[in-house]
């Protein structure tokens, strides 16, 4: 089924310069980047983005990770797009990502910000109701 959903490259892929790598695997994989903007996140539109996390110990250092510098949004479009998106990020934890994923491949040395935050490069919508909801917020 044809779907949208959102890529977002956080702070470390941009700060280390992995957006042209990033886009290939994912238009590699048969998807289509149909827009894209490059921003530095408002705590607002932070907040926003991880609600679901709010209530999470690790919330507040995510906040303060995703904030930290510019990131691109990108709106991703294709067949099975939001589980094939998934599939190339790998695991959260890059540590845990298998070879061949973007998360495992590309993860540097410490994969943890001072605060105990993983870093993990790339930030995938994980179902249609969230593609929707996290679309909105950047390509209203
Ligand atoms: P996802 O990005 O693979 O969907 P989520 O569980 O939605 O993972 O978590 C959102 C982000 O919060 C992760 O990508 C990572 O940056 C950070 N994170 C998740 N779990 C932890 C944790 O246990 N400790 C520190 N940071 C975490
Ligand atoms: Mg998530």
């Amino acid at each position: 089924m044809l779907e949208k959903t959102l890529l977002m490259i956080k702070p470390d892929g941009v700060a280390r310069g992995l957006e042209d790598e990033i886009l290939k695997r994912v238009s590699q994989a048969g998807l289509k980047i149909v827009a894209r903007k490059k921003l530095q996140l408002t705590i607002e539109q932070a907040t926003e983005h991880y609600a679901v996390h709010k209530d999470k110990p690790f919330f507040p250092g995510l906040l303060k990770f995703i904030t930290s510098g510019s990131v691109l949004a990108c709106e991703v479009q294709g067949d099975k797009a939001i589980d094939k998106l998934r599939d190339l990020m790998g695991e959260t934890n890059p540590l845990e990502a298998e070879p061949g994923t973007i998360r495992g491949d590309l993860r540097e040395e410490n994969v943890r910000t001072p605060e105990g935050t993983i870093k993990n490069l790339v930030h995938g919508s994980d179902s249609q109701e969230s593609a929707r909801r996290e679309l909105g917020i950047y390509f209203s």
